[in-house]
């Protein structure tokens, strides 16, 4: 267990997300003995522990308070956030700021043979999504009477194998769906890398103080890519 007097940072341990989250940490000063197998890698020049976790296990992480902040892609943040809702688990967090890495979008793409009119043409259809939560609220805002199938991996796939009508995945270059044959109709959700922080007012005075000194040098280093 790694002192609480520390601030912990949750960061995903290896995915999209991994290598922009610790170059950010590196650029604004933290010095980090990272090894590969360990799943805490402590800061050698700052009161800092870095929890490196699967994305999946970022906000609920944040949320239930075991760690100070994290850096979690958009998507993830607000489909965990309805799931805990719906389970009246702790939600709350806080924006600390909006990263220029992880970029993509959330949308709906059905194979090419599909004769697709809009929206209304999902009426009565099974959509396979990881998340299931943001696609059923896109539903009830637009009336449409689908259903989401939970599905954590190979959602492309899920037409063609006949488990769905349609899918809804994360998309950045379209490539992925061109080569499964579907095609890209409605964006539901835009995503980027965000760093969070517990529920305003959770940390404790010098941990905030130490994040209020990190966050300007954040806005540093984003501005010098600019
Ligand atoms: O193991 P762990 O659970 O930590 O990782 P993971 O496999 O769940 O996540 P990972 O590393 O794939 O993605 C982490 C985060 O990166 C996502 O939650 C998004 O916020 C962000 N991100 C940005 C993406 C993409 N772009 C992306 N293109 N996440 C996934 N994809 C996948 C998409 O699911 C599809 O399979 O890439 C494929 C589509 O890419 P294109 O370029 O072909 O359109
Ligand atoms: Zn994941």
């Amino acid at each position: 267990m790694s002192d609480s007097r520390r601030l912990r940072i949750a960061v995903q341990k290896s995915g999209r997300l991994s290598d922009d989250s610790l170059s950010l940490l590196k650029a604004i000063g933290i010095k980090l003995n990272i090894r590969d197998r360990l799943l805490i890698a402590h800061s050698t020049n700052q009161p800092i522990d870095l929890l490196r976790v699967r994305d999946d296990d970022i906000p609920g992480l944040v949320m239930d308070g075991v760690v100070d902040l994290g850096f979690i892609g958009e998507n993830e943040l607000e489909e965990k956030m309805l799931e805990r809702q719906a389970a009246s688990k702790p939600s709350e967090f806080e924006v600390l700021r909006r990263m220029d890495y992880g970029g993509c979008r959330l949308s709906i793409a059905v194979p090419q043979e599909m004769n697709y009119q809009g929206i209304e043409s999902l009426n009565g259809k099974k959509v396979a999504t990881t998340y299931p939560y943001l696609l059923e609220r896109f539903f009830a805002q637009k009336g449409i009477n689908a259903k989401a199938v939970m599905l954590t991996g190979s959602v492309e796939v899920a037409p063609r194998a006949g488990v769905a009508d349609a899918i809804c995945d994360l998309v950045s270059t379209g490539a992925t769906l061109e080569a499964n044959g579907l095609v890209e109709k409605e964006v539901i959700f835009r995503s980027k890398a965000v760093l969070i922080q517990r529920a305003d007012g959770a940390l404790d005075d010098d941990k905030q103080a130490l994040v209020n000194r990190l966050v300007p040098r954040i806005d540093g280093v984003m501005q010098a890519k600019e």
